[in-house]
């Protein structure tokens, strides 16, 4: 697979989202800073507290970094970790969601609103009531409906909420090993953005064989984290991070709230642990975002890269760079 170079090489970035807004393409990243804690595999080393926002009007182009559009310091309810975040735009508003952890160390999902897509952001008090875990990822549907995405698996607590509640005894890296495997989380947003309006319910990936729900010892195919919805003629596709065997896949559905027939990788493993994404139509062309560790060789010191991609006559999606499969 061809060499890309990193987008931005003066800071840290992980964890991409892109979204256009005025024809423009803007891309809220993680900002990964250097800590000396030892990477674990609950994360502690993504130690990050404050959010960049970057723009250009190309890709390939000259990029422009915002600078600092959210802190930590500004946020009353956070402890630490500004993991990946995400945006979205409605009623002429503009808005970052973040996950972090609360005083009592457990991973909600933050809110904060500007008037422009590059921040800065004012957030709201406390955490959206209802949201727990992290990555979250935003979709506002034609009909103008906004949905929250989220969750993930060992650092990122989703096995905490199994039971409805927080169990603290599933902290760390600890899965269900048999049955269906725990899904992300989908829940309608309220038009202010910034409450739900539906219950969480559970994102289910089906085989494609089967049609059963894929299991939880199928770490190749199910759900870790890094959820992503976007829309592709007429299908929903809900894409994510299949984690420790570090793969980017996806499953297509006729509905955002799935369940989504599972449709196949993305992105092979990357340099470094994590692998996480989104995906954007940006000028005529489809893009995945992503992040790798080339710019530092450490897995907390990612940097942000983009490839084209492009859809079979199923749907199927590729790299254009290699043949469809
Ligand atoms: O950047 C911190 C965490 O690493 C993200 O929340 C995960 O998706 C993984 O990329």
């Amino acid at each position: 697979m061809a060499d890309k170079k990193p987008i931005v090489t003066h800071v840290f970035t992980a964890d991409p989202s892109a979204h256009v807004f005025n024809n423009r393409l803007y891309i809220y990243p993680s900002h990964d800073r250097e800590t000396d804690i030892q990477d674990n595999d609950n994360g502690d080393q993504y130690d990050m507290n404050d959010y960049h926002v970057f723009s250009m009007d190309s890709v390939g182009g000259e990029v422009t970094d915002h600078g600092v559009v959210l802190s930590q310091a500004d946020i009353p309810w956070v402890s630490k970790q500004l993991w990946a975040p995400d945006a979205a735009s409605k009623n002429g508003k503009y808005y970052l969601y973040f996950p972090a952890r609360d005083k009592d160390g457990i991973f909600r999902i933050g809110v904060a609103e500007g008037d422009k897509p590059e921040g800065p952001f004012k957030p709201e008090p406390d955490y959206i009531q209802g949201t727990y875990s992290i990555d979250p990822a935003t979709f506002v549907d034609d009909d103008g409906q906004a949905y929250l995405y989220f969750g993930g698996l060992w650092g990122g607590q989703l096995q905490c909420w199994a039971s409805g509640s927080f169990n603290k005894s599933h902290l760390g890296a600890n899965e269900p090993s048999e049955g269906h495997a725990l899904g992300a989380k989908v829940a309608l947003l309220n038009d202010d953005m910034k409450t739900l309006k539906s219950d969480v319910k559970d994102v289910v990936i089906l085989c494609d064989k089967t049609g059963e729900p894929i299991s939880a010892s199928d770490h190749e195919r199910r759900f870790f984290e890094a959820a992503w919805l976007h829309k592709y003629n007429g299908k929903y596709y809900f894409s994510y991070s299949t984690g420790d065997t570090h793969y980017l896949a996806y499953g297509i559905s006729d509905s955002p709230l799935g369940p989504f027939t599972y449709g196949g990788r993305i992105l092979e493993p990357v340099l470094g642990w994590t692998t996480h994404h989104s995906i954007a139509e940006f000028k005529g062309k489809w893009y995945l975002f992503y992040h790798d560790t080339s710019l530092s060789g450490r897995n907390h010191l990612r940097c942000v890269k983009i490839r084209e991609i492009g859809y079979d006559e199923q749907g199927k999606i590729h790299l254009m760079e290699e043949q469809p499969k």
